[in-house]
């Protein structure tokens, strides 16, 4: 029998994950895997024997521990459980699930609460970069209820602040990882960029799409799936990530005028089920992308707060790019999250043994 394994169960803005101190699981990487791989249940679509919701917004993993980086409290980090292949993957990171690592960290210790907000200083070990994560901490403890609502998450919940820094080339080789604005896979217009994530930009128009679709609709188009792939697999070599056949990024993100008063309308392949809403360094890199001139989505009139139009509702985000000389800077980016603490208990996964009968 394999013993039980502490987890908290959290929503983290639009996603929802299980969350470890890093001292519960193995230090070993392949055991470590082989373990979150149980407890999530895959491979297997509906993840029926673990506790994964059978989607990749919902197969989310975070491993939480003390950081022996002066400039941060906690190191997280983020793991992809891949819904149906036995893969683990430590190559993105995720600022949905980051929401959740402040209440966490504070839930199990490893930060004390300040005042009535309690910022926590998170190193992601995926990317390097530093997030804060400020928490609603009023009566000596962490407030979940509040009247913020994120555009995907029925009802409210409460405030939490997420400023990101060091962003910019987190995964590929810089912000624009080629050298250049805008590419050219394969006959179309695309923009190759990581401040955070990396993403690649197209228009759906020039993919035969309104970018309006719902993603059902597009995850019925096996056409064009074929064709975001082939597209992602060129991007995934002129970004620098060699072959991308198995891993999550980049993105593929279809851009489009907005329709409901927002900055930018979008749908995000990650990268092969189609996001609900979007991913929030995605959504960091797109709004990044609108402020870079030559870019397939540059807006000349970016507003301060950058509305992302989604597919249930819209996304705000801050972002410092100065892009007017020749060299483009990117400083600090914020972000308004929200997360709920579900569940506080033991997982009890299956063992290979069992796993190998079926
Ligand atoms: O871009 C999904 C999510 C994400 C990633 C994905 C994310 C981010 O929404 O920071 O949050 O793109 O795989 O959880």
């Amino acid at each position: 029998m394999t013993a039980p394994v502490p987890v908290l169960i959290m929503r983290g803005g639009t996603s929802k994950g299980a969350y470890f101190r890093a001292e519960d699981l193995p230090a070993d990487p392949a055991e470590r895997d082989r373990l979150l791989l149980a407890i999530m249940g895959s491979p297997d679509p509906r993840q029926i024997d673990g506790i994964g919701g059978g989607h990749p917004l919902t197969s989310k993993v975070a491993v939480i521990s003390r950081s022996a980086d002066p400039a941060a409290d906690v190191d997280y980090l983020f793991l992809q459980v891949q819904v149906d292949k036995p893969i683990v993957s430590a190559e993105q990171p995720c600022g949905n699930i980051l929401a959740g690592v402040g209440p966490f960290a504070i839930e199990r210790g490893l930060v004390h609460i300040q005042d009535q907000k309690t910022a926590v200083r998170v190193r992601m070990v995926n990317t390097g970069a530093l997030a804060i994560v400020t928490v609603p901490t009023p009566d000596g403890r962490v407030r979940y209820s509040g009247d913020t609502a994120l555009s995907g998450v029925p009802g409210t919940a409460a405030r939490i602040e997420v400023e990101f820094r060091d962003t910019a080339g987190s995964v590929a080789p810089g912000l624009l990882p080629t050298g250049r604005v805008r590419d050219d896979l394969d006959g179309v217009p695309a923009t190759l960029i990581d401040n955070g994530m990396p993403v690649v930009l197209l228009n759906a128009a020039e993919l035969g799409v309104t970018g309006y679709e719902s993603p059902a609709q597009l995850e019925a188009d096996h056409a064009l799936r074929r064709r975001v792939e082939e597209l992602r697999l060129i991007a995934g070599k002129l970004m620098g990530l060699g072959d991308v056949a198995a891993t999550t990024v980049p993105k593929m993100c279809l851009v489009a005028p907005p329709a409901h008063g927002g900055a930018l309308s979008t749908r995000m392949f990650i990268p092969h089920r189609v996001h609900a809403s979007i991913g929030v360094l995605a959504a960091v890199s797109v709004g990044t992308a609108a402020a870079v001139p030559g870019s397939v989505c540059f807006l000349k009139d970016l507003p301060e707060t950058i509305r992302l139009e989604h597919p249930t509702g819209f996304y705000d985000v801050v972002i410092d790019v100065d892009a007017a000389g020749a060299e483009i800077t990117v400083g600090r980016s914020a972000i308004v999250s929200t997360a709920r603490l579900l569940l506080d208990g033991q997982v009890h996964p299956r063992t290979q043994e069992e796993f190998d009968h079926g």
